[in-house]
């Protein structure tokens, strides 16, 4: 059967659209359509190609996902050596390599490409008249294995190269990597699965690179960025590394955009500094930058030695994962009495200092990763992160390693211990009366988004406690210079800082105040609508749960817990020391004071689904007029407001014979600021 043209020319346009949308996706990070839209082209693709099977070119986005698997990869040698980079782990070491190059080359006014180092799987595309047409691993730089089913299924690479002027036959060399979102993503998709999780992006892109199965290959989120070329005619090859970049760019071939080329070698050192601050917010992960000389002519007169160029070195991050061994798991009890298990370390220098401890973060973690006591494990510490355990390795385990055990009882007071259900978490019951547990809560006090007490910091607070210079956060306002000048470390001039510290905390804020006495989930943010809500902590210490929930975001349980801790006469008393003491507050912002709020001293419940706003916007509507609003109607209710499908709460009003006001009625009289229908 022929195929007839109109099919033909249909195919080739979405081929074409499809490969467009891909640049736009991977190389410009700019799509013009949405997901569901290239799916659409995709699919009828798809139907035009199995329906005339003529029409399925090797280079059809299609083809992508379809190879069978196979036994094992073929080998392939590399018709150009596949290179690696000499590393510096100092700028004393990129400096001498600066000078070096200088001599070799009897000049010092050279450019330099500077480029992110991807930490992934290096691989060598063949483009032959435009199209890919094999892909391979670097292997041992001489032989590598043939990839190129897998490397189809990437959709950052180009399986025909758009624009003009590329050679008939060229190798471009880069790294397939695993952009940090998609390997989050993957892991837990395979944690939801009960299957097992990569460790780290490099290790999730060569699993994925190294399927015999294509299928599986295209599932993985895995992408690409060019950084070189291999086998290339000489005559055709531009001055500079920058400009054939720009070239295999302009091809559809991705380049990373932090890609610069700079004037110096301090400059190549500045670009370092910059990277490793944003280092985090990058997209994928890297352990280091690539310094090269941009004139290829210069490249030749250098050469290699062994396996590395002697025109480009990787300037190297602080590794952020190490292995050491587990010499014991503590259990630490946090402010909520929340137990922790922590794993003691042989030092390792990871991330840039060295760490003796890891949280494992809960008790199901530790047996979910396996981890026990004489493991040898991979640490992490990225960033400003607190290190972690990411995984144990099993292979190493010495006989006698021994499994970690959850201790019933409180390691600091004993008591016992609760799992409520649904909670990965194990705590505490012991509360304040937990040495653990208060000493976490008086440094949650000081600490710098709540009181704000410069200078007293946790070693501080250890022994403030262990002298018994303190029993609560209110015996910190009693303190007195002499008495914190004979602590530890502290001279007569911190100790002059600290009572100032302590003056200067006095004079706070109602949100900082709540947010400081530590009650259960009240962070800094729901502390702040409580105070604008509550505007005083009289009425909120007094308020019930039922008014509690009427607060945006208040939900029942934070509503248990800030109306329990109102009712310990240990909190109040705490309280009322710290206020005794001078602890102030400026008031809020007032509302007009000589304005009497239209709905003051009037309640209302709201109940079913509005039109046109949520039942949340409505109560806010309720309050900025100074009404109350509560969950349920009871024989002080004033109006219930009924949305659709009200339920009991309309019955139970009718019955009490209280007002109904439907949505609209509702709106015009918080509109009209209270002169009710
Ligand atoms: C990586 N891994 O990002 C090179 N690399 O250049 C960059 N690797 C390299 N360049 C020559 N950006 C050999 C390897």
């Amino acid at each position: 059967m022929t195929v007839p043209e109109s099919a033909r020319q249909r195919a080739a346009q979405l081929r074409k659209d499809i490969e467009f949308h891909n640049l736009r996706y991977y190389q410009l990070d700019d799509p013009l359509i949405a997901d569901a839209e290239y799916d659409r082209l995709m699919q009828e693709l798809l139907a035009l190609e199995s329906e005339h099977p003529e029409l399925r070119t090797p280079d059809s986005p299609t083809q992508r996902v379809g190879a069978p698997p196979v036994q094992a990869f073929a080998e392939v040698r590399h018709s150009v050596p596949m290179l690696s980079l000499d590393n510096a782990f100092s700028d004393e070491n990129v400096v001498d390599f600066g000078r070096r190059v200088s001599q070799r080359l009897g000049r010092d006014d050279l450019a330099w490409v500077v480029e992110p180092k991807l930490d992934g799987l290096a691989v060598s595309l063949t483009y032959e008249q435009g199209l890919l047409v094999h892909a391979a691993t670097r292997g041992d730089g001489q032989t590598g294995e043939d990839i190129t089913a897998n490397v189809r299924t990437i959709r950052a690479i180009p399986l025909r190269l758009s624009g003009k002027g590329w050679p008939d036959c060229f190798e471009a060399r880069g790294e397939v990597f695993m952009p940090k979102q998609g390997f989050q993503a993957l892991n837990a998709r395979a944690l939801a699965a009960g299957e097992k999780t990569f460790a780290n992006p490099r290790n999730a892109a060569a699993g994925s690179l190294r399927q015999l199965d294509p299928k599986v290959t295209a599932t993985r989120p895995l992408s690409f960025f060019c950084y070189g070329y291999g086998l290339y005619p000489d005559n055709r090859l531009p001055a500079t590394h920058s400009a054939l970049l720009a070239c295999f760019r302009s091809w559809g071939i991705p380049v990373n955009p932090e890609l610069h080329v700079v004037e110096n070698i301090a400059a190549c050192i500045a670009y370092y500094r910059d990277l490793l601050a944003r280092r985090s917010e990058l997209p994928y992960e890297i352990d280091g930058v690539v310094y090269k000389i941009d004139a290829l002519a210069e490249r030749e007169t250098l050469g290699f030695v062994a396996r590395a160029p002697r025109w480009a070195i990787a300037h190297k991050f602080p590794a952020e994962e190490a292995t050491t061994r587990v010499i014991g798991i503590d259990v630490q009890v946090g402010r909520t009495g929340a137990l922790t298990p922590v794993a003691r370390l042989e030092p390792v220098f990871v991330g840039g200092v060295t760490v003796t401890n890891a949280t494992l973060h809960n008790a199901d973690e530790v047996h979910r990763k396996d981890i026990r006591i004489g493991d040898t494990v991979i640490v992490r510490r990225a960033g400003d992160v607190i290190p972690e355990v990411v995984k144990s390795l099993p292979e190493l385990r010495p006989p006698n390693a021994m499994r970690f055990v959850l201790p019933g009882r409180c390691p600091a007071c004993q008591a016992e211990v609760e799992i409520l259900e649904g909670e990965a978490i194990a705590r505490c019951s012991g509360g304040l009366y937990c040495p653990a547990q208060h000493k976490e809560a008086v440094k949650h006090f000081a600490s710098r988004k709540a009181m704000n007490i410069d200078g007293l910091g946790d070693k501080l607070v250890d022994q403030l406690l262990e002298k018994q210079l303190i029993a609560t956060v209110a015996d910190l306002y009693a303190l007195r210079a002499e008495q914190l000048a004979e602590l530890e470390r502290l001279g007569e001039k911190s100790s002059r800082n600290l009572i100032e510290a302590l003056e200067r905390s006095r004079h706070t804020t109602l949100p900082r105040f709540l947010y400081a006495l530590g009650i259960r989930e009240v962070g800094e943010v729901t502390a702040r609508t409580l105070a604008e809500y509550f505007r005083e902590l009289e009425p909120l210490a007094a308020a019930d749960e039922e008014t509690l929930q009427t607060v945006p975001d208040v939900g029942p349980s934070v509503a248990r817990h800030i109306y329990t801790f109102f009712r310990q006469p240990h909190n109040l008393e705490v309280i009322h020391r710290l206020l005794g003491s001078g602890i102030h507050w400026d008031p809020l912002p007032e509302r007009p004071a000589d304005t009497v709020l239209p709905l003051a001293g009037k309640t209302f419940v709201i109940t079913g689904t509005l039109d046109s706003l949520s039942r949340e916007e409505a109560k806010a509507r309720v309050l900025a007029l100074g009404g109350k609003a509560v969950g349920s109607v009871s024989k002080k209710t004033d109006y219930l407001v009924a949305g659709a499908e009200p339920g009991s709460k309309l019955t139970k009003a009718q019955e009490l014979g209280i007002k109904v006001l439907d949505e609209a009625e509702f709106l015009s009289l918080s509109e009209s600021g209270g002169d009710a229908p």
